[in-house]
């Protein structure tokens, strides 16, 4: 399962394609028009989500409610586009009162992509390197989630800090799969934590006044997973990298730890591994989850836990200086509007991207064309499991 994305910032819409959808998959917009709704939603979002009330559009590949096994593709249209119609017209030439975008901005793709791309507009580039492109992700995704929850799969997220407000966790790696969807869905952070939700919005409050932005981290979970999904046998076959490139694929993704992460660097191997027991019912279990649900590139059967860092949104109130493309003169950056701080939207996406790689592993180990026969080969392999644990 794929997807492929088009679509500006402030174009008419944003355009997913999906393939690889087994057919007799149940859809549902109004899920999806969930995720899109909790992708908007967060603490220091700027202007443009008063606008914006992301809702998905099913063009193909679903009749009745059910995949039909053909490329699903969707639309999410830009409310915005009607005051953007001329300036970012399809055809014709540009508005007489045009104003380019000359004065690019540390840390957007601005700069680097008019310089690749030859172009006296940054717009060019911003337009398609904004994190408003991850709406198309998030509907497609939704694709992807459906899939896994039909298969008892679930994909969440929290924050766990914004800039230096931590919410201080005891013990994520066994404990984080059991905090209650409410308690997420209900901060304005998408922290579980009131105490660490009040501090996190406190210090968005100041980076606010200040004219600054803020970065932070959050984890991704996904519980239900059955082991040995994914694979060792070759480097393009390991969970490890294909969820980790996915997650950096995300605009703004700094960094990305499975389980321990970077801790695991700084212990001894019997402070890090995960024992192995044998439980009459469920089988081969872990004593600990240190590694984060995933051994040698392969699902263990414990919950994959995964940690990433998102970088502070480039846009500044305060401006970083910058030179000027037309006249070759320091400048300040340019203030486009924008948010102070997206990382409960990130999370959002990210749960997007690991769905992805998961559905696509899943359906890689048990077959792609009918829910019915990957449902039936996924009976026989927990099955099997079974009897090799008797
Ligand atoms: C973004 C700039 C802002 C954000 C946008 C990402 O948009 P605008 O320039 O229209 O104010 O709001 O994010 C979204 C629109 C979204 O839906 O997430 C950027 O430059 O990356």
């Amino acid at each position: 399962m794929r997807y492929l994305t088009a679509g500006e910032s402030h174009g008419p819409c944003l355009t997913a394609i999906v393939e690889g959808v087994p057919a007799g998959l149940k859809i549902s917009e109004s899920q999806i028009n969930t995720d899109l709704a909790r992708r908007q939603s967060g603490y220091g979002r700027g202007g443009r989500q008063k606008i914006e009330h992301d809702v998905v559009q099913v063009v193909s590949g679903v009749r009745f409610g059910r995949t039909t096994g053909a490329p699903v593709a969707l639309i999410v249209r830009n409310r915005d586009w009607e005051n953007w119609q001329e300036r970012m017209a399809p055809f014709g030439g540009p508005p007489s009162d045009l104003k380019r975008e000359v004065t690019p901005r540390p840390g957007h793709a601005d700069l680097v992509g008019a310089l690749k791309t030859d172009t006296d507009d940054c717009r060019n580039i911003l337009e398609r390197a904004s994190a408003r492109e991850t709406a198309a992700r998030v509907a497609a995704a939704g694709i992807a989630r459906e899939f896994l929850a039909d298969l008892g799969v679930e994909v969440f997220s929290y924050v766990t800090s914004i800039g230096d407000a931590r919410f201080e966790e005891d013990d994520p790696l066994m404990h984080a799969p059991d905090y209650k969807p409410l308690a997420i869905e209900t901060s304005e952070v998408r922290c579980p934590d009131e105490a660490a939700t009040e501090a996190m919005k406190a210090t968005i409050d100041r980076a606010k006044e200040a004219g600054e932005s803020l970065g932070g981290t959050f984890r991704v979970v996904a519980t239900g997973l059955v082991p040995g999904v994914g694979g060792y046998a070759t480097a393009g076959d390991r969970l490890t990298s294909r969820i980790g490139g996915a997650l950096f694929s995300i605009p703004a993704v700094k960094g990305v730890e499975f389980g321990l992460g970077f801790e695991a660097a700084r212990r001894p191997g019997s402070r890090v591994h995960d024992p192995i027991e044998l439980d009459p019912q469920a089988g081969f279990v872990r004593a600990s989850n240190n590694a984060g649900g995933l051994e040698g590139g392969m699902t263990t059967g414990m919950p994959l836990i995964a940690t990433v860092a998102m970088k502070p949104i480039p846009t500044l109130m305060t401006p970083l200086s910058t030179v000027n493309l037309d006249t070759l003169e320091a400048e300040e950056a340019s203030k486009e509007r924008s948010d102070t701080c997206a990382v409960p939207a990130c999370a959002v996406v990210a749960e997007s991207e690991v769905a992805f790689v998961l559905a696509e592993a899943y359906l890689e180990k048990f077959g792609r064309d009918a829910m019915v026969d990957i449902k039936a080969a996924l009976r026989a392999y927990r099955q099997r499991l079974k009897t090799m644990a008797r």
